[in-house]
C-alpha cells in the first residue's frame, strides 16, 4: 500500500475525481488509486472509511486527509509539483484561479443536464435558455483565455495548470453532447483529449461496466 492514496468514483462519470486525479498525475507523484463505484452499496459501505464528506475525490497522504477536488489540486501543486501547476505570471494566475473557482461553484445547468459521461458519444439533450446561458458562458470564457495565452502554449494558461484540470470534464461534455465550439476551442479540446494522462483515464472509463442511470442523459 502506498503512502499516497486517491479515492475516486467511476472514471466514466466522476468529473470531480478526474480533476484531482489529473493534477496528481501532472505533479508526477506515484499514488495508489482506489475506485469506489458511485451509487452502489459498496460506495455507501466504504466511503466513510476515507472521506469526512462521504464524497469523492479524497486524498489520503501520509496520514493527512484532503477532501474536495480543488483542495486536492492545490495540495498536489504545493506538495508534489513545486508550484508548477500555476503559472508564474500573477495576472494569468489570478485569471486561472477565478476560472477554477467559477467551475467549482458555477455552471449548475451544464453540470446537471449534461453529466460527464466519457464513453458516450452523439448524445442529444434539449438545450433550454438556462442551459444555453451556461454553454455560452463556458465557450466565451475558454475562448478568451486561450486567445490571451496562445503564445505561451496550448493549455488554457499556456502551460498545463489547475485550470485545465478543472475544465477537463467540460471538454468531455463538449465531445459527448456534440456542443459546437469555435475553432480555437475545438483545437484545445483535441489537444486535451490526446494528452496521454487523459487518454489513460478515458481508456479505463471505457472498460468500466458500471452504469449510473441518472448520469445517462440524452438520446
Ligand atoms: N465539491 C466536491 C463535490 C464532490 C462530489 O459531489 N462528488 C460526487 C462524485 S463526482 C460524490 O462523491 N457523490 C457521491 C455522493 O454524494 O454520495 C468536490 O469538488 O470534490
Amino acid at each position: 500500500m502506498r503512502d499516497t492514496q486517491l479515492i475516486i468514483g467511476n472514471k466514466n462519470y466522476s468529473s470531480w475525481s478526474l480533476r484531482a486525479w489529473l493534477c496528481l498525475k501532472k505533479s508526477g507523484v506515484q499514488f495508489e488509486e482506489i475506485v469506489l463505484p458511485l451509487d452502489t452499496p459498496e460506495f455507501d459501505r466504504l466511503i466513510g472509511n476515507y472521506s469526512p464528506t462521504r464524497c469523492v475525490p479524497v486524498l489520503c497522504d501520509q496520514g493527512r486527509v484532503i477532501w474536495d477536488s480543488l483542495a486536492i489540486c492545490e495540495y498536489s501543486n504545493e506538495r508534489f509539483a513545486g508550484g508548477k501547476l500555476w503559472p508564474e505570471d500573477s495576472e494569468s494566475r489570478a485569471m486561472g484561479r477565478s476560472m477554477a473557482c467559477e467551475m467549482h461553484s458555477g455552471f449548475p445547468r451544464l453540470r446537471s443536464k449534461m453529466p460527464m459521461n466519457c464513453r458516450a458519444l452523439k448524445r442529444v439533450v434539449s438545450v433550454d435558455s438556462s442551459l444555453r446561458e451556461d454553454i455560452d458562458r463556458m465557450v466565451s470564457l475558454l475562448e478568451s483565455c486561450l486567445a490571451r495565452h496562445a503564445q505561451q502554449g496550448p493549455w488554457l494558461l499556456g502551460q498545463f495548470s489547475i485550470t485545465d484540470a478543472m475544465f477537463a470534464p467540460v471538454v468531455m461534455r463538449i465531445r459527448t453532447y456534440g456542443i459546437a465550439v469555435p475553432h480555437s476551442l475545438e483545437l484545445y479540446c483535441r489537444a486535451l483529449l490526446s494528452d496521454p494522462d487523459v487518454e489513460t483515464w478515458m481508456t479505463a472509463a471505457r472498460q468500466e461496466k458500471w452504469v449510473v442511470a441518472q448520469d445517462e442523459a440524452g438520446e
